[in-house]
């Protein structure tokens, strides 16, 4: 078992427990360890292989016994037992908008239901309305909700999806007389990966007419929940949309605890009740007996006055994960995150030479347009067909188009001339060496059989991470969002080879990729491995994606000394392997 698969287990008993009706600090101590895992930037297996399975955070002896179980016997005994009382399927009801685990419980325990088309048919036939504390009305909200889940499913958005909506709802909300401020919050502006809603604020004196125009968006395709202040609306994407309305006054409270996480916005309670205040969205307010501010509320009309009031220095939104930024706070050493404008080169591209749209020239032309200094060509190698790779000879061919180019750009640009070359699914590499010391800049990286064994597939990028030729690994794990998962990689291993060798690893800036992910990001810079942050571009407009991989960067912690793509282009020229080709 990995990782995932750990997780996945975790996640299904802590459901099944809130089925069964269990107390709810047990299925929370499932649910934070879970969470804790999906943290980890390191194999667990090799955790317990160390002993220090209880180091994870929210995990103590009981829950280490568990994983020690599933690791070495791929089973968990007391899930087992769980599926006699909690039948399993029972968990893809609680998929099912509005459906909660006491709900569920009614519904099994009454009418017998346990798979979702079970649940269809009992509420198209008027059963589910018959229970005590249902009515008509649920059963139709419930219907219209197990529509929209086999409609849209319940995948959770991609940042790049989310992002441009949001962006443009925010601009017509914007315009709305009497709005002050605008912002989005939540797991978006944190920048997660992945987005469960999109969640809006508005500051203004009168909520009315943005609550107006809000629930009449062309974008939504219905509403559902409309207040004087708060509303929810649902996209034709399926994505739903939160929106609250507040005076100005109290913006500092009301984005801090809107973009949470829920996790950090807990530990930022608790330093409130040390002071004797309770904080909410509204305000920070002495709690009783507490006689400080004369028992008034203290408003805040910016977050750094929350922070501030809190004994903090200003914490970035992409680090309020609870992954130790208050502590980092506390001590005034929070880390001086690298910043989209730090970047000046994008380390891979393609052109017209493989599968992308422009050619060499044009795409130094876009690149320099947004305020980079030098960019790396790096078309596909041979071998990978589709994405028309090319032969050897080709590639010698290119050098002259990057020489024109080059001349064409002057010399306040730099066109580097690299590959993007395919590590194959024997391990080894689609171009010999000779060829690699002709080139500038070197890139290796994994497309197809990223289902390979784990350690098949961590040898074969291992390969190339130690060969003296290769610069740069690209989205080491090939994953691609939502669903194919990327290869099960020993990750210590390759980013401490990554760190022996000088390797730069790379964090795709693709929102289908952002790989590294923030977690394997994190533990790269602990281990000394180096990172550049590349659009991966086939198109001009694609270069724009670099900021969502600035934001994976943040996530993980990342200043930008850590990132090699920040540096003066001499300087990585001179860190890269082997001077006999920089
Ligand atoms: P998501 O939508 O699943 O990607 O994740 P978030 O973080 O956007 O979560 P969401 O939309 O449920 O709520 C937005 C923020 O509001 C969340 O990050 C923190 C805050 N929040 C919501 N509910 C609670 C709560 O019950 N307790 C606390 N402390 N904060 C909450
Ligand atoms: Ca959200
Ligand atoms: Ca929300
Ligand atoms: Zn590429």
């Amino acid at each position: 078992m990995n990782n995932r698969d750990v997780i996945e287990m975790f996640d299904r008993v802590a459901d099944m427990l809130a089925i069964r009706g269990d107390q709810i600090h047990r299925i929370l101590a499932y649910r934070k360890a879970a969470e804790s895992i999906g943290d980890l930037g390191r194999d667990i297996n090799q955790i317990y292989a160390e002993g220090s399975l209880t180091d994870i955070p929210g995990i103590g002896k009981t829950l280490a016994a568990k994983i020690e179980e599933m690791l070495t016997t791929g089973e968990l005994e007391f899930y087992d037992r769980l599926s006699e009382e909690v039948p399993p399927s029972l968990v893809d009801l609680l998929r099912v908008e509005g459906l909660g685990p006491k709900r569920v419980k009614q519904i099994y325990d009454n009418l017998g239901v346990v798979t979702l088309e079970e649940l269809t048919a009992a509420a198209a036939a008027g059963k589910l309305s018959e229970l005590p504390r249902m009515g008509k009305k649920t059963e139709a909200k419930l219907l219209a909700a197990i529509e929209a889940l086999q409609k849209h499913g319940d995948e959770r958005a991609l940042l790049g999806d989310a992002w441009p909506v949001a962006q443009e709802i925010l601009t017509l909300l914007a315009e709305v007389p009497g709005v002050s401020k605008t912002a989005v919050a939540g797991s978006l502006r944190r920048m997660r990966e992945t987005i469960g809603d999109v969640d809006l604020l508005v500051a203004a004196g009168d909520p009315e007419p943005v609550m107006e125009l809000f629930c009449n968006l062309d974008l939504a395709e219905s509403v559902s929940a409309r207040g004087p202040s708060k509303s929810r609306i649902v996209l034709h994407s399926g994505l739903g949309v939160d929106l609250r309305v507040l005076p100005p006054e109290r913006w500092g409270t009301l984005l801090s605890y809107f973009t949470g996480s829920k996790d950090h916005n807990v530990r930022l309670r608790e330093l409130a009740l040390k002071q004797g205040l309770s904080l909410n969205e509204h305000a920070f307010t002495p709690v009783d007996g507490a006689s400080g501010n004369g028992g008034a509320e203290i408003l805040c009309d910016n977050e750094e006055a929350v922070y501030g009031t809190l004994g903090l220095s200003y914490i970035a939104p992409t680090l309020r994960e609870d992954r130790g930024e208050i502590e980092a706070a506390q001590a005034d050493r929070l880390p001086q995150l690298v910043q989209l404008a730090d970047l000046r080169a994008d380390l891979h591209m393609h052109t017209t030479w493989s599968d992308g749209r422009l050619t060499i020239l044009e795409m130094a032309q876009a690149a320099q347009a947004r305020g980079l200094h030098s960019i790396v060509i790096s078309d596909h190698s041979a071998s990978l067909g589709i994405a028309n790779g090319i032969s050897i000879e080709r590639l010698l061919q290119q050098r002259e188009d990057i020489n024109a180019a080059n001349e064409e750009m002057g010399p306040e640009f730099t066109i580097l001339h690299g590959t993007e070359m395919e590590i194959k699914a024997d391990g080894r590499l689609d171009y010999p060496e000779d060829v690699l010391t002709q080139l500038d800049f070197v890139i290796a990286s994994l497309h197809t059989s990223l289902s390979q064994p784990r350690e098949q597939v961590t040898d074969r990028l291992l390969n190339a991470v130690w060969n003296p030729f290769v610069d740069m690994i690209a989205h080491p794990t090939g994953r691609l969002l939502p669903d194919r998962a990327g290869a099960d990689l020993d990750m210590d291993m390759v980013l401490e080879s990554a760190a022996a060798t000088g390797t730069i690893l790379e964090i795709n800036a693709n929102p289908r990729r952002l790989d590294l992910r923030d977690t394997h990001v994190r533990r790269a810079l602990q281990l000394g491995v180096k990172i550049a942050i590349n659009s991966d571009a086939h198109r001009a407009e694609q270069i724009d994606l670099l900021h969502y991989g600035v934001a994976t960067a943040q996530r993980g912690w990342a200043t930008a000394a850590d990132v090699v793509n920040t540096w003066p282009l001499a300087d990585l020229l001179a860190t890269i392997k082997g001077d006999d080709h920089g």
